[in-house]
């Protein structure tokens, strides 16, 4: 019963092994002590909650100081002259098709992304496992799996300082099973398949302090998803007699919450130089309608960008990001049988070098045309395991802006 030891938090003995172990143990007496220790961490997870918006939007008063400063630092006199054509030369370092970037008065920008991504193993702390060891624990075991997501994107700036955008991904995961001597079958192998749209990403960044127009800026989104993406996702899994059943967390497609994607990010340029770094959160709002809360996340990025020619810029990028567990869980969900399907099992920290390059059409008929493309290589991953590790990841991305 590991599963079920110290380490478990109160509300997952309370929601999801006393639910295995006892059923109907929901009205037995200790339930009251523990309901009252469940509401403690969850005033604690949202007093966490309020000190990461308290630091995110410490620069409103910064923003309203650089309205007033910008009334007199109009855009040089150079900037206003040049038409959209040039324009678009200027910031050939500064548009990351990939990353965060903003656009100038009155553009839009239609973008399309293409993200494959590679988990093969599984991995607990910083240590490999292989699929034996796994499955001395579990009767199933992933062996891997593929992410492909497709993403159409739309921007539109009403002015220099603001942009607008919306995305919307369409996601196809797969992931392959084994099973070891704890189940029925010993060796025998299956895979799951899950498919549809994720989350609906709705967000606006506002460029808050520049100086010499893009020389230094500092900009801060505010970003929103929907939860339009499914998590009662299902497939056949080892018993085909069984019919489909609820596939686990991570082939879920989306977060089934609310969620705010707070960001700031810095940018600077000079010349044929353009670097930025950038921190984000991602909260969830509330439980989703499965009795769960995926874990929040945090990220630090810094990258270089070079203009080596005027069509092509190469970029180098590193990326550390922490993420928490799953708060709750998914009654429809054994987590004894497999690590994907429990949420004490999701949690990890990961840093990843990335390198690229943007390519931009000036003229011609692409003429406002981009792409980019992108690797993505870890260099350092400890999770809560076993869990299956990300190894590799590629994206293409392709933008029209006019
Ligand atoms: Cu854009």
């Amino acid at each position: 019963m590991r599963f079920c030891s110290g380490s478990e938090s109160v509300h997952n003995v309370v929601g999801r092994c006393g639910k295995l172990l006892m059923p109907g143990s929901h009205t037995a007496g200790g339930y009251g002590a523990a309901r009252i220790l469940t509401i403690i961490r969850h005033v604690d997870m949202a007093l966490m909650r309020v000190a990461v918006f308290g630091l995110l939007l410490l620069p409103l008063p910064m923003i309203a100081s650089a309205q007033e400063s910008k009334q007199y630092q109009e855009q040089p006199d150079e900037f206003s002259e040049l038409n959209l054509e040039q324009l678009m030369e200027v910031d050939v370092v500064s548009i990351n098709v990939l990353g965060t970037h903003t656009h100038l008065e009155g553009e839009w920008m239609f973008a399309y992304q293409f993200m494959f991504m590679r988990m093969d193993g599984s991995r607990d702390g910083t240590n490999r496992l292989s699929d034996s060891d796994v499955l001395a624990d579990f009767p199933v075991t992933p062996t891997n799996m593929t992410m492909k997501m497709h993403m159409p994107m739309v921007m539109y700036a009403p002015s220099d300082d603001l942009t607008l955008m919306a995305m919307l991904p369409y996601i196809k995961l797969e992931m392959d099973h084994v099973l070891g001597p704890l189940s029925p079958k010993p060796g025998a192998r299956f895979t799951t398949k899950s498919e549809g749209f994720g989350d609906l990403n709705v967000g606006a960044l506002y460029t808050f302090y520049r100086k010499n127009f893009d020389e230094h800026r500092l900009i801060f989104k505010a970003a929103l998803s929907v939860p339009t993406g499914s998590i009662d996702k299902k497939d056949v899994l080892a018993n085909p007699a069984q019919g489909k059943q609820k596939l686990p967390y991570p082939m879920q497609l989306g977060s089934g919450t609310f969620d705010l994607h707070p960001a700031i990010t810095y940018v600077g340029e000079m010349g044929d130089w353009a670097w930025g770094g950038e921190v984000e959160a991602t909260i969830r709002l509330g439980e989703n309608s499965n009795d769960y809360t995926l874990g929040d996340r945090y990220k630090i990025s810094g990258w270089v960008n070079w203009k080596w020619t005027d069509w092509l810029a190469p970029f180098v990028r590193i990326d550390g990001e922490v993420w928490e567990n799953i708060d709750g869980a998914d009654p429809d969900l054994n987590p004894a049988v497999v690590p994907t399907a429990d949420p004490g099992r999701r949690a990890g920290e990961q840093i990843d070098l990335l390198a690229g390059v943007n390519l931009y059409a000036l003229g011609g008929p692409l003429k406002g045309q981009r792409l980019a493309i992108q690797g993505r290589l870890p260099v350092y991953r400890s999770l809560d395991g076993p869990q299956l590790e990300t190894d590799w990841q590629i994206t293409v991305g392709w933008q029209w802006v006019f």
